[in-house]
């Protein structure tokens, strides 16, 4: 068994070094040269906890082999990036490419799946797209999808034991894929459709997404009101059928930030609940912006001198040096700008550098600043103490408790 997985980032890069480490003989393909290289000689390109140790294994016992260019195989893997165009629409030219790559190296029996996340449909696309240029192959290949749903810093224990939807353009299609997820997967594989699988992912980040908008819209009614939406939150959350998510600064990463555009920019008179998740997520930020602006400007009228601020954090969740969609980074910027860089103490833990950002140690920002503004709930910053002499914005909950 060969299996090809056509792009090597976060998702891609540890699927294929999972298949590997499982006896496949994996080729990863990607366009940048410069991942093939490090690929190739046992470098994670990505931060994943653990996954360095078993790349370096299945590059080593040559299971695991990356190229610029695919190679025949028994089955080939869409892992590429769906971006959105200009208005949130969904950019499926990567999903493209990438088939269109496979195509002439596609033979009777072979099996081609999708991962990325992509708009209901695609999977029926390509399937046209390969059939057109390959007529010949019509009924004698298997076509899939079948969305990865690992949540980053726990890629290793998730890509083996969560439960995957599997959805072919036809039953034998999926009962190949499940053949093949079966070599190591451990969660239970579920049999759909493709389309059904499609919007089956969609749906669980909108989910999330929508979950996260109620708690960020308690989070404004709280601080008009004058309640401690955290306090709020954990007693409603005492009730056995309520469970309610946590605001923070807004929603980033590359995932529930965007899939849910993947739905609305399909079907905009339907999803109304899920398109004003995403305006009141979006909306968050710009809010926790706007209040360190004013605290800033009451700072200046009661001290009569500019306030030094910290901002704490920068990455998209907790305790990850991931700043890819960042609230945290959008607020920092904005913030920046109005007061013109000066005085800003801007803090990340978890990364060393930064080309716009100059960064400030955690401990030393905090003493420094008269305002500190919480933006991500690192693990680090819940052993500072408590000081009531600054002005203290806490975003995300770290003196929750
Ligand atoms: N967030 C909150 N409040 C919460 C939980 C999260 O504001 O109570 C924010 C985080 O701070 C972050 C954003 O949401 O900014 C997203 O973080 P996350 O931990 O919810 O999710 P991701 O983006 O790291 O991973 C998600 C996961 N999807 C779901 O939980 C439904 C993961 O399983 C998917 O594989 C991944 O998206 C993906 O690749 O689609």
């Amino acid at each position: 068994m060969k299996a090809c997985f056509m792009g090597l980032g976060y998702i891609g890069l540890p699927t294929a070094i999972i298949a590997a480490k499982h006896g496949i003989q994996v080729i990863g393909v990607d366009i940048n040269p410069v991942v093939v290289d490090m690929t190739n000689q046992g470098q994670l390109h990505i931060i994943e906890p653990g996954m360095q140790e078993i790349l370096q294994e299945v590059v080593g016992n040559g299971l695991l082999k990356a190229s610029t260019v695919p190679e025949v195989s028994d089955a080939y893997f869409i892992v590429v990036p769906t971006p959105f165009k200009g208005n949130h629409e969904p950019d499926i030219s990567f999903v493209e490419a990438a088939t269109r790559a496979i195509i002439p190296l596609l033979k009777e029996g072979d099996l081609y799946v999708i991962e990325s996340t992509s708009p209901i449909g695609t999977t029926n696309t390509m399937a046209h797209l390969i059939f057109a240029l390959r007529p010949e192959l019509k009924d004698k290949i298997y076509i899939a999808y079948c969305p990865e749903r690992v949540l980053p810093g726990n890629v290793i224990y998730e890509l083996v034991h969560n439960d995957r939807v599997i959805g072919g353009i036809d039953e034998a299609s999926t009962d190949k894929a499940i053949t093949f997820y079966n070599k190591f997967v451990q969660g239970t594989l579920h049999r759909t459709h493709c389309k059904t699988a499609e919007m089956c992912k969609l749906t669980e980040n909108s989910s999330r997404d929508v979950q996260i908008a109620f708690a960020n819209e308690l989070s404004l009614i709280c601080d008009k009101a004058g309640i401690n939406v955290w306090e709020l939150i954990s007693l409603a959350n005492k009730h056995p059928r309520v469970n309610i998510l946590q605001p923070g600064c807004g929603v980033g990463g590359h995932c529930i930030a965007v899939d849910p555009y993947f739905i609305t920019t399909d079907f905009p008179i339907e999803s109304q609940l899920i398109a004003k998740a995403r305006e009141i997520n979006n909306y968050k930020a710009f809010w926790c912006a706007e209040k360190v602006e004013n605290a800033m400007l009451r700072f200046e009228l009661e001290h009569h001198c500019r306030p030094t601020i910290a901002m704490m954090g920068l990455s998209f969740k907790p305790d990850i040096d991931d700043l890819r969609e960042a609230p945290a980074k959008y607020i920092t910027t904005k913030v920046m700008q109005s007061c013109n860089n000066a005085d800003l103490l801007i803090v990340e833990p978890n990364v060393v550098e930064h080309k716009v950002f100059k960064l400030t140690d955690y401990k030393k920002a905090y003493k420094k600043a008269d305002i500190v503004v919480f933006l991500v709930a690192h693990s680090v910053f819940k052993s500072l103490p408590y000081d009531n002499k600054k002005v203290i914005l806490d975003f995300c909950g770290v003196y929750k408790k």
